[in-house]
């Protein structure tokens, strides 16, 4: 095995390891901006990894980037010296010289790998800052859900390589050079207008506050300000299991209780779960598909992803026919905030507007869909993704970790079930699906509803399942991230598959990584399988496990829409989709 030292002290090295991976697994701190292991990506382009390298029978030291260099036998390493100190601060020197300086109005203000490699390099000052550079770098603010700031890159590239190699998207290029280099869109287009799908995993990768959501707190907040307003809230599947981290609880703490009580600390009127949106998402979509099988239509394609649905929209047009039509549980619950509940409740419509806390910001992009606004009134007015959702608490002061639970309190459209809980992971829409179609098939429920076979973590899945009756056998697939998409979407079109229903998640992971969820530092979603285990405890725990077996849910189509897929659920909870 290969030896070495790292500041004196002795380290053995795996082969092929790099002086910065054998450093991190010795507990030696290395700085790095580009670099992102767990996406593999280390181009070397920030300069800060630097260390001090002396070869075995060498007498002269030299200094290389940690991140590309690899470990050597005999290699004596320095991470500490003053001469390497004074590069690394003068390289983050050099990346501020063009990097706007307003921390204090970015949206990743003391969440930043900028900032932080700033402190630890001990800068002080920036002798070589040009505002005219700094003005010159564009903004792009085209797109309803993310925003990219090219005054705050530092041209690492981890949101080239995660759209072209995670997400197979491709959307995002480098552009011009030298000191002009930056981040656009292929063909120059915008952001809005090019390929990409606002699947948000760049923004997950990104160390900066260039790419971000666009922040909508204080229109949230104005709402909730308004005493003419009734303001409604709903929260994901996904963002109880999501939350507590920013608050110092264990990754996949369920803070469903805590966040009701914030909610309402906030001012909001009523509170909702969209989880009971995914239950009638249940009763909508399986019902749909139930009637598409026996038609031998096929496959159909989920629907609630945001981001899957651009990506059909601008890449894939001609599958737009196997999508399903029913609207995804986020839109669900807010055409129903603004008719159904306002009925029940004799409150006036008007007055009624819907914020969605979601993990998501493709979101932000699926409320403003034409289809989805009806008169100029939109089904839901604001989407805040989670990170909003923790600025906004920030803002109020108010600290998740010490607010006593509550429980939801409405009484039309805040239970649910087991299925609908573990929507937010890949796989999830998929079972809960089956433990209704199964029971409306065969009239009784399925004996085991944990669906083991369903429930891996690959990037595609495929399963068949015994449905029974007069449908027999149905097979299905579960892809998670868009790259394993392409591969399920492309056989679809080569008319090589039998497949019957496929469930899509653009964000690997599905929704408990969505794009916007917390970010980590350097780690590239680190907590998806804690959250989905939260996710799946919910529904071990719950008395109910079928969505159609969701009290509230029935009491909807027996006062309101009449059965699943009626002409009045029609006209509000499907929609369509165009190019
Ligand atoms: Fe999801 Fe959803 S499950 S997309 O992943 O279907 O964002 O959590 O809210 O709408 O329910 C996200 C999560 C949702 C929707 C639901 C679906
Ligand atoms: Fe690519 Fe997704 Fe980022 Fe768009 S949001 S540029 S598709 S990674």
């Amino acid at each position: 095995p290969l030896t070495a030292t790292i500041n004196g002290k002795a380290v053995t090295g795996r082969p092929g390891e790099t002086i910065l991976e054998c450093a991190r697994r010795n507990g030696v701190y290395i700085p790095t901006l580009c670099e992102l292991h767990d996406i593999d990506h280390a181009p070397g382009t920030c300069r800060v990894c630097l260390v001090e390298i002396k070869m075995p029978h060498a007498d002269k030291t030299h200094l290389v980037a940690s991140c590309t260099t690899p470990l050597q036998d005999g290699l004596a390493v320095n991470t500490r010296t003053p001469q390497l100190r004074e590069m690394q601060r003068l390289q983050v020197e050099l990346l501020l010289a063009d990097h706007d300086q307003d921390c204090a109005t970015c949206i990743r203000h003391g969440k930043c790998d900028l900032q932080d490699v700033a402190q630890f390099v001990g800068l002080r000052q920036n002798r070589f800052f040009d505002p005219a550079r700094v003005a010159a770098r564009p903004i792009d603010e085209s797109s309803p859900a993310l925003i990219r700031n090219m005054k705050r890159c530092i041209r690492c590239q981890r949101c080239i390589a995660i759209c072209r190699d995670g997400q197979g998207v491709d959307a995002l290029i480098q552009i011009n050079s030298g000191l002009d280099t930056a981040v656009g869109l292929r063909h120059g287009l915008t952001q809005k207008n090019s390929a990409c799908v606002t699947c948000g995993q760049c923004v997950l990768v990104c160390p900066t506050g260039a790419l971000g959501e666009r922040d909508e707190t204080d229109r949230a907040l104005e709402m909730m300000y308004d005493p003419e307003l009734i303001t409604v809230v709903q929260f994901a599947p996904a963002v109880r299991v999501g939350f507590g981290e920013e608050f110092g609880l264990p990754p996949g703490t369920n803070v469903e209780g805590q966040i009701i009580t914030a909610l309402k600390q906030l001012g909001a009127s009523i509170v909702l779960d969209t989880n009971w949106g995914a239950d009638l998402v249940i009763m909508e979509e399986g019902t749909e598909l139930l009637h598409r099988l026996k038609e031998r239509k096929r496959p159909t394609f989920s629907s609630c992803c945001p981001a899957w649905i651009n990506f059909v929209e601008r890449h894939y047009p001609d599958i737009m026919p196997s999508l399903s039509s029913t609207k995804s549980p986020q839109q669900c619950v807010g055409a129903l905030a603004k008719t159904y509940l306002p009925e029940k409740m004799g409150i006036d419509p008007a007055r009624v507007r819907v914020i969605s806390i979601m993990p998501c910001i493709a979101k932000k992009d699926e409320i403003v869909r034409r289809q989805l606004v009806h008169d100029g009134v939109p089904e839901v007015d604001v989407v805040l993704s989670t990170r909003e959702f923790a600025r906004l608490l920030q803002r109020e002061r108010i600290d998740l970790k010490t607010l006593p639970p509550s429980t939801f309190d409405n009484p039309y459209m805040s239970e649910y079930s087991g299925a609908g809980a573990i929507f937010g992971t890949t796989g999830g829409v998929m079972e809960a699906a089956i433990r209704t179609m199964y029971y409306v098939v065969n009239g009784r429920e399925l004996e085991h509803v944990e669906i083991e076979q369903l429930r891996g973590f690959e990037g595609v899945r495929t399963a068949t399942v015994e449905l029974g009756g007069d449908i027999g056998a149905v097979k299905i697939a579960m892809c998670h991230g868009l790259k394993p998409t392409r591969q399920i979407v492309e056989q679809v079109r080569s008319g090589n598959s039998d497949l019957d229903f496929v469930e899509i998640m653009a964000c690997p992971g599905g929704c408990v990584d969505g794009g916007g969820t917390l970010r980590s530092k350097k780690a590239y979603l680190p907590h998806a399988l804690k959250r989905r285990e939260t996710l799946f405890g919910i529904d071990k725990n719950r008395a109910v496990r079928q969505s159609h077996r969701n009290e509230q849910v029935q009491a909807l189509y027996r006062d309101y829409l009449g059965a699943p897929n009626s002409e009045k659920a029609h006209h509000l909870l499907h929609t369509y989709y165009t190019d």
